[in-house]
């Protein structure tokens, strides 16, 4: 059985590593070796300068990740931004929307991490706390400052979940590194998952075709190697929708 193509979303940044700065489309490393060890080929999928191309580059894939990132503007969901706010891009969020429901239509299967969680959500029409506190004033700490493979906090999974099938347990301690997390899920979604404050850490579809963490697994996988779990689930849906 060959392997599927694991088409990643880009996100934007300027370089400075380099003499002068650089405008550059790029995806964190982790995620590629994530879907390579899952079994999967990835291939970034840049912010397309009109988004029916970018559409027609994620029509080459079997499945779609959504990686983490900055905030989501939140005009996606009918707010104005609050101070506590991060950086925004509507632009990318609008691609970005854009191939969530091109993968919805296409019945393209779907890993989000991390902003990936929440910008799916807002494309499925949930909306979002923009700060954590607005859910729970006296919530745990979710931006930790360990390095990104470390072991945060624990969270809770559902019984009888899509998440605790593929993870194998219904209790797994993440990283952590968001501000933000889902208010009301969108269509279709369910919050399968929960830290102890409340905060939710995992959705998923009811038809199976969506799964949304909100830590980030790709950092994990030699500190809680049943994360990898969560990337050969994804190649093992490309290769029975294609
Ligand atoms: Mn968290």
């Amino acid at each position: 059985m060959s392997k599927p193509i694991i088409g990643i979303l880009g996100a934007r940044m300027v370089s400075t590593a380099g003499p002068v700065p650089v405008q550059t489309d790029y995806v964190n490393r982790a995620y590629c070796a994530a879907v390579e060890k899952g079994g999967g080929i990835p291939l970034l999928v840049p912010v397309p300068s009109t988004i029916e191309d970018g559409l027609e580059a994620l029509s080459l894939c079997q499945g779609i990740l959504l990686p983490g990132g900055i905030d989501v503007d939140p005009r996606f969901y009918g707010e104005d931004p609050l101070p506590v706010i991060g950086v925004l891009d509507a632009e990318v969020d609008r691609f970005w929307i854009a191939a969530v429901k091109f993968a919805v239509e296409k019945k393209i299967p779907v890993l989000g991490i991390c902003r990936g969680l929440q910008l799916a959500n807002v494309a499925l029409g949930g909306s979002l706390y923009q700060d954590i506190a607005q859910k729970n004033k006296d919530h745990f700490l979710h931006t930790q400052r360990q390095n990104r493979d470390y072991l945060m906090h624990q969270v809770l999974i559902q019984k009888e979940s899509r998440l605790a099938s593929i993870l194998g347990t219904e209790s797994i301690y993440t990283n952590t590194m968001h501000h933000q997390c889902a208010k009301e899920p969108g269509q279709g979604l369910t919050v399968t998952a929960w830290t102890r404050d409340q905060i939710p850490e995992a959705m998923e579809s009811d038809d199976g075709q969506i799964l949304l963490v909100q830590w980030h697994p790709e950092e994990l996988l030699e500190s809680e190697p049943r994360m990898v779990a969560l990337f050969s689930d994804l190649v093992k849906r490309a290769l029975a929708a294609r």
